[in-house]
């Protein structure tokens, strides 16, 4: 493959290019890692700054229709929309988006949008690298918006929000009871609530809602990344399209508000240093899967199983052969 070309045709904007290359960091072929790797070095420092919006909501509350014509409003506006999906269950459902691309149909033909679903990978770090790396595709390919959905299980709005650079939460309009359903840690990483469905027979719902969690946003603790009014809360009806031009003046008041006292930068300085770390413990771990480790983690196990060894000794062991040392037990 020649990756100078694929690199230049990134940077021309190209989206066929952009699939591509974010086929290639799907890969778990050695060689394509290492084409990978030479692709990031060529990219880097060009394209442009994306803003990264993060999208969770439970299955059903309205994500899809959301993100097509919240994002149809912004191509309308000259703006170029990447959509990404971080879905562990993928390998199950055959991608939160992917299912969903009649749902985003108009989005999905609009020049200048691209819509890529989940891989088929059901490990959550697998899943998180690609993503990771595809944002820093679609910025090197000119994009100014990425949003990243993901369906709201277990650990993956964790996920989401450590690769965002704005955390929004899509809500539907509920009885009071199921406020206590959002656990207080999703709570704490939203930036924006979005009530969803505020329209027909569902309004007044959808407006009381709002202002339950509006009172339970005040409750969090102030944190140093917002200004004087945020995380708020808001309702919208992605059906109806309304609502639609507010949240995104909001966003855009917090994102400038962010870098304008410095948070921005920090936060993603943070961020490249947690998925630094990441990597790092998982290319660790994996290496442990595969030989010539995987054999000896087996017989030393089978050593400390019989008392021959202590789980010490042969954690050392294990340890030594990593860094070509001999171990003292030796
Ligand atoms: N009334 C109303 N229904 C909506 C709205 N947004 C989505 N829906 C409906 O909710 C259902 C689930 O929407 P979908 O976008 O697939 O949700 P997702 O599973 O979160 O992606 C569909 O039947 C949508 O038509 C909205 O703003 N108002
Ligand atoms: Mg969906």
């Amino acid at each position: 493959m020649d990756i100078d070309d694929l690199a230049t045709r990134i940077l021309a904007g190209e989206r066929r290019a952009l699939a591509r290359a974010i086929t290639l960091v799907e890969s778990g072929r050695a060689d394509h890692r290492a084409d990978a790797l030479v692709l990031f070095d060529r990219l880097k420092g060009h394209g442009r700054e994306a803003l990264r919006i993060g999208l969770s909501g439970t299955p059903g509350v309205g994500k899809s229709t959301f993100i097509e014509t919240f994002g149809m409003m912004l191509t309308a506006q000259g703006l170029k929309v990447a959509v990404l999906a971080v879905d562990p269950s993928s390998a199950r459902s055959g991608g939160s988006i992917l299912g969903d691309k009649t749902r985003m149909e108009r989005l999905s033909r609009d020049p200048n949008a691209f819509i890529r679903p989940s891989p088929s990978q059901s490990h959550l770090g697998g899943v998180a690298r690609r993503t990771r790396e595809a944002i820093d595709l679609c910025e090197a390919a000119g994009f100014d918006v990425v949003l990243i959905e993901t369906v709201g299980v277990g650990q993956s709005e964790t996920v989401v929000a450590e690769m965002s650079d704005l955390f929004l939460l899509l809500l539907a309009p509920a009885g009071g009871d199921e406020l206590q359903g959002v656990k207080r840690g999703i709570m704490e990483m939203a930036d924006i609530i979005l009530v969803n469905k505020a329209d027909g027979d569902l309004k007044a719902t959808a407006t009381r809602t709002c202002a339950d969690y509006a009172g339970a946003l005040r409750l969090l603790r102030k944190r140093p990344q917002d200004p004087e009014g945020f995380p708020k809360a808001m309702t919208v009806s992605a059906l109806e399209e309304s609502g639609l031009h507010t949240a995104w003046e909001e966003m855009q008041t917090l994102a400038l508000w962010r870098r304008e006292h410095g948070h921005f930068a920090a936060r993603r300085a943070e961020q490249a240093r947690f998925w630094f770390e990441a990597e790092l413990k998982q290319s660790l771990l994996a290496r442990l899967e595969r030989e010539p480790l995987k054999g000896l983690v087996r017989a030393l196990g089978r050593a400390v199983e019989d008392g021959t060894k202590t789980p010490s000794q042969a954690a050392d062991e294990v340890l030594a052969q990593l860094e070509g040392r001999t171990p003292p037990s030796a």
